[in-house]
């Protein structure tokens, strides 16, 4: 038996928000993006995860020298807070030559775009000392099917991959799926689909998934069973946990709001796999109600932390024999009984 994982926790600067939403501005006052590094400990989070452009704001219009002493600022900044960065994802969304996709854009200009801030984003990741970097591949897809050659975008996707493990030799990839949103069907839907990208790489060692609970609940899929199948093949990266409610508008719902069954179901994977043990984070991807009042707003990050540490508890009191011998015996009722009833804490 190995000793119980000391769980270490994670988030990105976009979990502290302002409220904005699709349909109304901000409804709480900003909070400088700078200061919210100074929340992480205390928050009990030791793990900072970044898009590029939350390390080095405006990098686009930046030379390479001007981006690599903004980056060795914020690698300083994290040594003197005791935080780790996790990782940096390419923000592949926002400027206007991603409308149609980076990697998979039409547009062969744009596609240049994509893979300079790219390029630009490994580059960053290094300079503080991380290197894992997360592919959530937002627009890669369509609003009509038509639009794309499907598999052309995938030959691209495979391209981009190698293209960026050839320009570090040192580098991880975590790709993030999402099935839907912000366009209608995206490439790379679910983690077989990144996984089977991996093994197409060249080299599959270092092609990884990262795991969104509300992303796989998206695609009508178990977020734990997700997670087992990266963890069957050694590769599951990181994990963004949070809640969704049903199969309507992203959530990014408190870990266990919305389903606590289906949040013990992610934690007892994790543990029965020693997630964690190797060093990797217990990432969360949550955002704050809307109506919450303050600045800044950080509650939901310390109650998705305690469910979650909660939920381990009820893990590692459950009764594993009893669990076993049911499943021999496959009598699933009386293993529901008892589970159910455990996490009912009767
Ligand atoms: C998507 C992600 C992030 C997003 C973030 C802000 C790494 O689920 O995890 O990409 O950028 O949610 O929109
Ligand atoms: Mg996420």
């Amino acid at each position: 038996m190995n000793p119980p994982v000391d769980y270490k926790f994670s988030f990105g600067p976009w979990n502290i928000s302002e409220g904005a939403d699709p349909f109304g501005p901000e409804v709480r006052p900003a909070f400088p993006h700078e200061e919210k590094f100074a929340l992480y400990r205390p928050l009990g989070f030791e793990g900072v995860q970044f898009h590029d452009d939350d390390v080095v704001p405006g990098l686009d219009d930046l030379s390479p020298d001007q981006m690599l002493n903004k980056a060795a600022e914020v690698k300083a900044m994290l040594a003197n807070q005791g935080l780790t960065p996790e990782f940096v994802a390419p923000r592949l969304w926002f400027d206007p030559r991603t409308v149609d996709g980076g990697y998979t854009s039409n547009s062969a200009s744009d596609r240049a775009y994509a893979w300079d801030r790219t390029k630009k984003c490994i580059d960053i990741a290094r300079a503080i000392g991380c290197k894992a970097i997360v592919l959530w591949l937002s627009r890669e897809g369509t609003y009509i099917r038509e639009a794309k050659d499907a598999r052309l975008a995938y030959q691209r996707l495979l391209e981009t991959l190698d293209a960026m493990l050839s320009h570090d030799a040192e580098i991880e990839i975590w790709i993030e799926p999402k099935p839907n949103e912000p366009t209608d069907q995206a490439y790379v839907p679910t983690i077989g689909h990144a996984i089977a990208l991996a093994y197409a790489s060249k080299d599959p060692t270092r092609v990884k998934g990262l795991i969104e609970s509300a992303h796989a609940l998206l695609a009508g899929l178990d977020p734990s069973d997700e997670m087992a199948f990266a963890l069957a093949h050694d590769k599951l990266g990181s994990v963004h946990l949070n809640d969704q409610n049903g199969l309507k508008y992203d959530q990014d719902k408190n870990f266990g709001a919305a389903n606590l069954r289906v949040a013990f179901n992610q934690v007892r994977v994790l543990e029965e796999a020693g997630y964690g043990r190797r060093g990797e984070f217990i990432g969360l991807d949550v955002k704050a109600m809307r109506t919450q009042a303050g600045s800044p707003v950080t509650a939901h990050l310390a109650n998705s932390r305690e469910f979650f540490l909660l939920l381990v508890e009820k893990y590692r009191s459950m009764d594993a024999s009893l669990v076993t011998q049911y499943r021999e015996a496959r009598d699933y009722e009386a293993l529901e009984h008892y589970l159910v009833r455990h996490l009912l804490g009767a």
